[in-house]
């Protein structure tokens, strides 16, 4: 059984909806990142800097979102969302991943926090960049790999999603949003983002007391996807 270290609302949602992608049976432990100290000082042996996502695996830890996605995908793949070695796409779609946590994930908030810095000086470059590149690939291709829906949608629309609904940091290009009404419709989506919708009502585990509490994610109230986002609906 999986086991997601998840915290709602946040970068953790996206593993959330890789999981119900992949309908697999997954047990989720909500963690208190908002809290004035963060998640709680025992969390740290889970992940190092108290951050989610995370998951746990026939006993093993595995951080990183991009890190997390191919190691659920290489064991769980019956849903065929990861191009495997030997098949051509499989360059992209670890590109694509890595691209989303390394370089979209932050020039997004050095933008959104109006920060000014040499690109050059900086693994993650320009905000601009970053747009155009992601605008030209969905101008010519459906999805992030190509016009099949992979594990890695998971993570550019998570981004895309963010960035535009949520932050209000990329700018509303016609290739974002055609994008969006794709991945958003998709069941997938929309279940984790009821679960979502319901762990934010739940109380968090006692951070004093970090524990496991198995099986949160099967029980959850429902709510449609107009109920979360209002007229925000793209
Ligand atoms: N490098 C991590 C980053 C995860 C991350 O930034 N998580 C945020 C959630 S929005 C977090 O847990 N923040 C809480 C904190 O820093 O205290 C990954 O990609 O998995």
């Amino acid at each position: 059984m999986v086991k997601l270290f998840h915290s709602p609302s946040s970068r953790s949602t996206g593993i959330l909806w890789l999981l119900e992608e992949l309908e697999i049976p997954y047990e989720v432990d909500l963690i208190n990142i908002r809290s004035p100290n963060g998640a709680p000082e025992g969390y740290r042996e889970i992940q190092p800097n108290k951050k989610v996502p995370a998951i746990i695996h026939d006993g093993s830890i595995i951080t990183e979102r991009a890190a997390i996605v191919i190691y659920l995908c290489d064991i769980f793949n019956d849903m065929n969302l990861a191009p495997q070695n030997g098949d051509l796409r499989r360059g992209q779609y670890l590109s694509m991943l890595v691209y989303c946590d390394s370089v979209m994930d932050p020039v997004m908030n050095a933008k959104m926090h109006g920060w000014t810095y040499r690109p050059s000086d900086f693994s993650y470059g320009h905000f601009d960049d970053m747009v155009k590149y992601i605008d030209k690939k969905l101008s010519s291709q459906l999805y992030a790999v190509g016009n099949e829906f992979t594990a890695a949608d998971t993570q550019l629309g998570s981004a895309i999603h963010w960035g535009i609904n949520i932050l209000d940091v990329l700018p509303k290009k016609s290739s974002f949003m055609n994008y969006l009404s794709r991945i958003m419709l998709r069941p997938g989506f929309i279940r984790a983002m009821e679960k979502d919708d319901a762990f934010t009502r739940r109380p968090y585990s006692d951070p004093h007391l970090f524990n496991y509490r198995p099986n949160v994610a099967t029980q959850y109230e429902t709510s449609t996807l107009n109920d979360f986002y209002g007229d925000g609906l793209p």
